[in-house]
């Protein structure tokens, strides 16, 4: 079936697009992430919707709903109040459902305020989804901060198709079950037709919480849970990079310029590279500590590399990264500090974010890319470096505990808990034959280069039974991320806006 006249309805926290003001006018631009990228062309050729909370401040929003029909397709922004979006948010979204999907209990807050807001943000989300749709549109539903949109969808409006992709992990049954309100998520999920996530694993997991949680019979061969007369579909759908722009970045002489003057600048023989949102589930401290026990192993050439590690900031009302910031910030100035020799310091530590093109600088200057998360759905910079390193040279050093390592054997693959281990497979890295890297890295990019972000969407859809043609998904993919689209309705005379952190 090709996807024919259905328009798609992509429900996701964050919109496709940030604002500006430019020359006094405001521009929406395209953020930087690489779903938006691959979905805009989806939505140009088929239509639809993009609906997605109104994060601006409450006093530079238009009320109630933003809305450019004369765009490509159009966008719903829902405004919430602040109480019950930073319930919803940084409350049950950010505190339940982000830490114990990683499996870290220890981070959970499970307060009942937080669950009454997301379900009613949910219920937003979902009477806008229903309010949009027509019955044979596609509703797709992102992630863990819409788990209930699904059941809602269904209850409100049977007939719709509904599709949800989550982009974190699915912890085993044990881990899931000490959320108090395990068995509301699990049902709300189970609204959706299709579920997708990263890896074999998450899917199994899923499938025992449903079995175990709510004694559902389910068939692991299948892929299938048996829900009242409904059979939803659990699938593994890795993610892909957004190669197209990485690569094209990569070639373009002033990116590499800027590698070049970055690699002059730092005058060391390797560069050695990190780039995370600031969360504790990167594993950006544990990385620094093993960087230390390298530096202690190998002091005899101590400053013939350094370690760049770019984190970007997230989440900063949360208690829990505002002190995760301080402790890194405290580390790499304590290792700077130690072992610094002369003018040369072994961390260059930057907590901001960065142009895509310096970011795709960083890739391609970088000699190895080491990304340790202790847990992560699938980690795209992984994919992004390899994206980057046209030239098959660069070592990928990547977590056992990322989504990623199960498509990214030829990488160097560690336990990011285990530092002695981290430090030894760095130095590895380091000593690694030019032979070795590009043998490496040609597998890597081959696997890379073929299941990008564009092959994610129409894998997605073609296991919803939707075909997409190639032309469809691969349309304006190529544009680079920044554009200014200009959808008329928002151009208004108001004060800068305020400049997004990461999700
Ligand atoms: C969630 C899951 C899953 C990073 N720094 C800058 C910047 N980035 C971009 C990267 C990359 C993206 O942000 C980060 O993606 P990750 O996949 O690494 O991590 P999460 O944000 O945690 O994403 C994750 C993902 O969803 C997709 O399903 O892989 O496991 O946790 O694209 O390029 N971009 C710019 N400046 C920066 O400083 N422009």
């Amino acid at each position: 079936m090709r996807l024919g006249p259905s328009r798609l309805i992509i429900l996701s926290n964050r919109g496709p697009y940030t604002t500006a003001v430019v020359r006094r006018r405001v521009v929406a631009r395209r953020s930087a992430g690489g779903l938006v990228a691959a979905l805009e062309p989806v939505l140009r050729s088929q239509g639809g919707t993009w609906i997605a909370w109104d994060d601006r401040p409450p006093g530079r929003r238009r009320p109630p709903a933003l809305t450019d029909e004369r765009g490509p397709f159009s966008l719903r922004l829902l405004p919430f109040s602040e109480a019950a979006a930073s319930n919803y948010y940084h409350g049950f979204s950010n505190r339940v459902l982000w830490p114990i999907c990683h499996g870290f209990l220890d981070k959970c807050r499970f307060d009942h305020v937080f669950f009454r807001d997301y379900m009613r943000c949910n219920l937003e989300f979902s009477r806008a989804a229903v309010r949009e749709a027509s019955r044979r549109d596609i509703v797709w539903v992102h992630d863990y901060h819409l788990a209930l949109v699904p059941g809602q969808v269904r209850t409100l409006a049977p007939h719709l198709r509904t599709l949800l992709f989550w982009h974190i992990p699915f912890p085993p049954a044990w881990v899931f079950k000490a959320m108090p309100w395990a068995r509301e998520i699990l049902e709300g999920m189970l609204g959706a037709d299709l579920i997708g996530f990263h890896t074999q694993d998450y899917v199994r997991h899923f499938l025992e919480s449903c079995r175990v949680l709510l004694g559902l019979p389910v068939n692991e061969a299948r892929g299938e849970v048996q829900f009242g007369r409904r059979h939803p579909r659990i699938i593994a759908c890795p993610i892909g990079a957004d190669v197209e722009a990485f690569d094209t970045l990569a070639r373009r002489p002033g990116v590499l310029l800027k590698a070049h003057q970055l690699r002059k600048s730092l005058g060391v023989d390797q560069i050695v590279l990190g780039v995370d949102r600031l969360d504790y589930t990167k594993g950006i401290l544990e990385r620094f500590l093993a960087y230390e026990i390298f530096l202690k192993k190998h002091s005899q050439n101590r400053s013939r590399q350094v370690l760049v590690q770019v984190a970007v900031p997230s989440r900063t009302r949360v208690h829990d990264y505002a002190l995760l910031r301080r402790q890194i910030d405290e580390t790499a100035g304590r290792l700077n500090a130690l072992y610094a020799e002369g003018s040369w310091v072994p961390i260059r530590y930057s907590y901001r974010s960065i142009s895509r093109e310096s970011l795709a600088a960083l890739y391609a200057a970088a000699d190895v890319a080491l990304i340790t998360p202790l847990r992560d759905g699938m980690n795209l910079v992984a994919k992004e470096y390899v994206a980057s390193h046209t030239r098959n040279d660069g070592v990928l050093i990547v977590s056992e505990l990322a989504g990623a390592a199960e498509e990214m054997e030829e990488a160097l693959i560690v336990n990011p808990y285990d530092l002695e281990k981290v430090a030894d497979t760095l130095r590895r890295a380091m000593d690694m034959t030019l032979k070795e890297k590009t043998e490496r890295m040609q597998a890597l990019r081959s696997r890379v280069l073929s299941r990008d972000i564009n092959w994610w969407v129409r894998e997605f859809l073609r296991a919803a039974g939707f075909s997409l043609a190639r032309s469809d998904v691969h349309r304006g993919a190529a544009r680079p991320a920044g554009v200014p689209f200009e959808p008329a309705a928002w151009i208004q005379p108001v004060g800068r806006l305020g400049v997004r952190e990461a999700n």
